[in-house]
């Protein structure tokens, strides 16, 4: 469907309850509020019961609508784990909660690994930079708000301007050493979209070692269906990339030369751009030094430059790539993209590109039960509509696209993403990802960030 067309006829109702929008923004407050472990949010209540970094910025966007000094709180806890070498771990563990594999005991950073902190346990791989996008809309949301909100969030970017530069330089050089503009990769769950198609080549040439430690998954005890999980033999190597990561000790220019997983990975790479964007003006706003704007802009040219040289002359969608073997991947995933969120693409290429979007193989496909991005495209032949980042479509991607494109100029479509998200989760489940063709709930419920993106997109 086209943006602006009308539905096509016939397509199933979204569920038997459409809560009103204010009952569903105050479910939604609720389900931030049960999941606020003090000074953190966890994920989800049981099959996530840390902190995982991507999620607390999505988390703070929708703090920040309904309190900005603790909005400010999920990212100075996120901040306060920050590696020495200014990596912002993907997970920082809750002390209180042993209900989630890998935990500290797999990962063994805060067993003296150079750099990382003594406490609070972390584990020892990256998520996508989104956290700018999060102070933004802090910033933002205290300028809404009286005096005591703007100067909370005008000491927060004092503090935070630091460690927040370092992170964007950390992904700027230290996993981007061959300058190409596209960050690097040492582990599917980096990229935050675990199992997706993108990963299934590089995947397939990692080689198990004999050696790697039993474990038990305690995921698939959460989540009852384990068709909706990815495999035991896709946990296999997630588990042997750590391991390999933790036999050279963390360290990034060893990782660059011994993992057997490398990839380039498009979106991550997008969204620095934009990050590093967001995070110069804010940092222009506020007179910080000037040299570090003039990195943060040139490491957003460079990325973006990265993600337009990606593009594949003949789909127009943007692409991974394999850096062990030198392949594009061109698997038709969400991340293809990724020049819509940056930016930077010819007009006449993006114009395509926003017709693919919004065309019968993605937003438009005649079989969705909401105008969203799947994560695969439905006529796909990889289209797993149930199985995790294999097809079904996640409220925080729509929400993603709904900034970005509201940020580009682009109002009448980010409405579009609004109303239909609104759609896929109006039942009030909040779960963590969608069947998009019947529209049922997966995965784990009452999902931080999905309460976090509706909370944003009615407030
Ligand atoms: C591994 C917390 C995280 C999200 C990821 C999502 C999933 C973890 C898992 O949950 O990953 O990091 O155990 O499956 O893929 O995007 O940040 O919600």
């Amino acid at each position: 469907m086209a943006v602006g067309a009308e539905r096509p006829r016939g397509l199933p109702p979204r569920g038997p309850v459409r809560l009103t929008s204010q009952l569903l923004a105050a479910r939604a407050a609720y389900v931030l509020r049960g999941n606020d472990l003090g000074t953190m949010t966890s994920a989800a209540p049981r099959l996530y019961p840390h902190m995982w970094s991507w999620d607390a910025a999505f988390v703070a966007v929708g703090l920040a609508r309904l309190s900005v000094p603790r909005a400010v709180q999920e990212l100075d806890t996120l901040l306060g784990a920050q590696w020495g070498d200014g990596m912002i771990p993907h997970i920082v563990f809750n002390p209180d909660s042993t209900g989630y594999f890998p935990g500290p005991e797999r990962w063994r950073c805060h067993e003296g690994v150079t750099g990382a902190p003594p406490y609070p346990a972390t584990s020892g791989i990256c998520q996508p930079p989104v956290h700018a996008i999060a102070v933004q809309r802090i910033v933002e949301a205290a300028r809404r708000q009286g005096r005591t909100d703007r100067q909370a969030a005008g000491e927060f970017i004092e503090r935070a301007w630091r460690p927040l530069v370092a992170w964007h330089r950390w992904l700027a050089t230290k996993r981007d050493p061959g300058g190409t503009g596209r960050v690097v990769l040492h582990h599917g769950w980096e990229s935050g979209m675990d199992n997706s198609p993108r990963w299934d080549g590089p995947y397939a040439r990692v080689v198990v070692g004999e050696d790697l430690p039993p474990y038990r998954r305690r995921d698939t005890e959460v989540v009852g269906d384990p068709s909706m999980r990815p495999s035991d033999r896709e946990y296999d190597r997630y588990l042997w990339l750590i391991e390999e990561m933790r036999r050279a000790g963390y360290d990034q220019a060893l990782l660059h030369e011994r993992m057997s997983f490398a990839v380039e990975d498009v979106l991550v790479s997008a969204l620095l751009a934009v990050a590093c964007d967001v995070l110069a003006d804010i940092g222009e706003e506020r007179a910080q030094p000037a040299a570090d704007v003039a990195d943060l802009r040139a490491w957003a040219a460079r990325s973006r430059a990265g993600v337009v040289a990606s593009v594949d002359p003949v789909t127009g969608l943007a692409r991974d790539r394999d850096v062990r073997t030198g392949e594009w991947l061109a698997s038709p995933t969400v991340a293809g993209f990724a020049p819509l969120l940056c930016g930077g693409l010819p007009r006449a290429a993006e114009a395509a590109l926003l017709a693919t979007f919004e065309g019968e193989d993605w937003c438009g496909n005649p079989g969705l039960a909401a105008a969203v991005p799947p994560s695969t495209s439905p006529t796909a032949g990889a289209f797993r509509p149930r199985e995790y980042w294999r097809g079904p479509q996640w409220p925080v991607l729509a929400w993603l696209f709904h900034w970005s494109f509201a940020r580009r100029g682009w109002a009448e479509r980010a409405a579009v993403l609004r109303e239909e998200g609104l759609r896929l989760v109006g039942a009030g489940d909040f779960a963590e990802y969608y069947d998009p063709l019947t529209g049922e709930p997966l995965g784990s419920m009452q999902q931080s960030w999905t309460a976090a993106a509706v909370l944003d997109w009615l407030c």
